[in-house]
């Protein structure tokens, strides 16, 4: 590998937090800087894998529960090749939800526990720094109203960010939780700041394994 990889940061949070925003800003920022950044966003709709997601959440087909987790996590897997090639390139990658929207979102269903919603996507590699854009639900709420899409109802975001809660508290991954109240602007220069310093602590390390 050559030294100064790319960082692997990604951003997570409840509906509406602003993680488009702020990925689409950070993107944008690195590379008026001369930085290489690209963004990447999960789910990936765009293969075979990520239509049979599409059509799951736009709620035209149903799929079983632990069949419409697997089918998240491949459609991670599929793109791992990709997110190892762009790194040991120097492209910092900026990501849209990851494994941790996977478990928060199946294990806030009855019946599913954390362990087992972790396991697919344990080894992926692992995000140098994740950004958790924390937002109470009533300040969501002035966002605007939910979309017609599956998962899209409050009390059923109530459970997801418990779960996400219980990952935050995994100190073997680099959380950084923001306050998401904050202004854009002002989002964005916090989010900018934990950024550049991770990516030159990421940048002669090799790439981790998620959950390993
Ligand atoms: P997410 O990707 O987390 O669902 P978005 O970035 O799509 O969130 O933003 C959701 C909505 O909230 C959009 O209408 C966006 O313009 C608005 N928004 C984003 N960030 C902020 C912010 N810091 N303050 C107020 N509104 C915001
Ligand atoms: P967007 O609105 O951000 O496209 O999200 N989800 C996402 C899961 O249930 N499992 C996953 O692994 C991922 C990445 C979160 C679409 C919805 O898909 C949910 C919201």
């Amino acid at each position: 590998m050559t030294c100064r990889r790319g960082a692997l940061i990604v951003l997570e949070g409840v509906d509406r937090a602003g993680k488009t925003t702020q990925c689409k800003k950070l993107v944008q920022a690195l590379q008026q800087c001369g930085q290489r950044a690209e963004m990447l966003r999960f789910p990936d709709r765009t293969t075979e894998i990520g239509q049979l997601i599409n059509s799951y959440l736009e709620k035209k087909s149903d799929l079983e529960d632990h069949t419409i987790h697997l089918l998240f996590s491949a459609n991670r897997w599929e793109q791992v090749p990709l997110i190892k090639e762009k790194l040991e390139q120097g492209v910092h990658l900026i990501v849209d939800r990851y494994a941790f929207s996977g478990v928060a979102f199946t294990s806030a269903k009855p019946g599913f526990r954390l362990d087992w919603c972790k396991f697919p996507d344990v080894g992926l590699p692992k995000p140098d720094l994740v950004l958790f854009l924390q937002l109470r639900p009533t300040e969501a709420a002035r966002r605007g109203q939910f979309g017609a899409e599956r998962y899209e109802n409050t009390d059923f975001q109530k459970a997801v960010q418990e779960c996400f809660q219980q990952l935050i508290s995994d100190r073997s991954v680099n959380w950084k939780v923001i306050d998401a109240c904050k202004s854009v602007e002002d989002l964005h220069k916090e989010i900018k700041s934990h950024s550049e310093a991770i990516m030159d602590t990421a940048a002669c390390q090799p790439i981790g394994e998620l959950w390993k």
